[in-house]
């Protein structure tokens, strides 16, 4: 990468905000050599605690860090991105149902599908946190039409890390011995975190474990709970392990999976598996030259077949209901 890369974060004083900026600045999001300019965006009510955090980013003294804005102005965050980190969101807390969340986040990703269209770079690539951040991704999408409609992403690297992490805990073994695992479908409680293309130790992650009731079971509602386990844990939802999956997500999509691995991404369903087109749909990906292509040919059988059309039914109800609430025709 070339010259300096305008990387904005939204919610920039919120709990994931405040985990990413120095992994950002530090030069884990875009390599060792690639200096770069943080937008941060916050709402006027959190003016003051952005600018804290803005001192405290300043004190680091990062070197790849050649400068700040801090704003609640949202056309001078956006202008002349390289890349948006929408996480700036309502947030959801303990019992709320994600599709609480649909009428609220709906209204602040079209402003800022809005404000993408207008000010910011037309290859600008675009990674939704806030939650549903699916839906939230493909609002954003359907009000910037100048921007390549596979620029806009959801994160379900949080999800694949998790079941990573799950499987090497089962095993033994460490996280770097285990690869590609799948999750399709939304970030929520309807994903399906699946093993059956996954390795573990060089063997296939369903000989590995030998325990298809615990896969079928535990495995899947684990990863489905998880983040509301850690919200009942913590009281307040997962922030270090989500600003990390972001890292990976954009890192990865922007300077490659490594060879041999692929990656989990909410993208634009193209047909791929038999999920229609028009939802953001979490398929395999492997990423190179900045572009990610979904992982073709994987053989899907008739257990996976039904995860897979659950989560994209709760996908396309979410647009429904999104679509309608914003005005817009599906
Ligand atoms: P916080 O409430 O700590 O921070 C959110 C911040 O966003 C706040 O500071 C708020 O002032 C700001 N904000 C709200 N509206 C804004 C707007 N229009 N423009 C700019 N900033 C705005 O929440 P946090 O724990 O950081 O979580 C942020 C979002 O990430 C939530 O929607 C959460 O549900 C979601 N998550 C998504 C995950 C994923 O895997 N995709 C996992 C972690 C997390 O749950």
């Amino acid at each position: 990468m070339d010259g300096i890369k305008r990387v904005l974060v939204t919610g920039a004083a919120g709990n994931i905000g405040y985990a990413i900026i120095p992994l950002i600045a530090s030069g884990q999001l875009l390599g060792p050599d690639q200096p770069i300019i943080l937008h941060l965006l916050e709402i006027p009510p959190c003016k003051e605690r952005l600018e804290g955090v803005r001192m405290e980013i300043e004190d680091c003294c990062f070197p790849l860090l050649k400068g700040i804005v801090a704003t609640t102005d949202s056309k001078e965050a956006f202008t002349d991105i390289d890349i948006a980190i929408l996480v700036g969101s309502v947030p959801r807390t303990a019992g709320m149902e994600r599709k609480e969340l649909l009428s609220k986040n709906g209204t602040i990703f079209r402003e800022q599908g809005t404000l993408l269209n207008q000010y910011s770079k037309k290859n600008v690539k675009v990674a939704v946190i806030g939650n549903p951040a699916n839906t939230n991704a493909l609002i954003a999408q359907a009000y910037a039409p100048n921007i390549p409609k596979e620029n806009f992403t959801a994160m379900t690297r949080l999800d694949h890390n998790r079941a990573c992490a799950l499987l090497a805990s089962k095993t033994g073994t460490s996280y770097s011995n285990v690869k590609n695992v799948i999750i399709w479908g939304n970030h929520s409680s309807t994903q399906y975190p699946d093993v059956r293309h996954a390795v573990v130790n060089g063997k296939n992650a369903i000989e590995a474990i030998n325990d298809d009731t615990w896969l079928k079971n535990e495995f899947i509602s684990c990863i489905q709970q998880r983040g509301a386990t850690i919200i009942k844990a913590r009281g307040m939802s997962s922030a270090f392990s989500a600003a990390v999956a972001a890292v990976n997500h954009v890192h990865d999509w922007i300077l490659g999976t490594p060879e041999g691995k692929w990656t989990s991404m909410g993208v634009s369903s193209d047909g791929s598996y038999g999920i229609p087109v028009g939802v953001i749909y979490s398929y395999p990906v492997i990423c190179k030259y900045g572009k990610y292509e979904i992982v073709q040919n994987l053989k899907i059988d008739e257990y996976s077949r039904a995860l897979m059309d659950k989560t994209y039914e709760e996908l396309l109800s979410e647009k429904t209901e999104a679509y309608s609430f914003l005005g817009l025709s599906a």
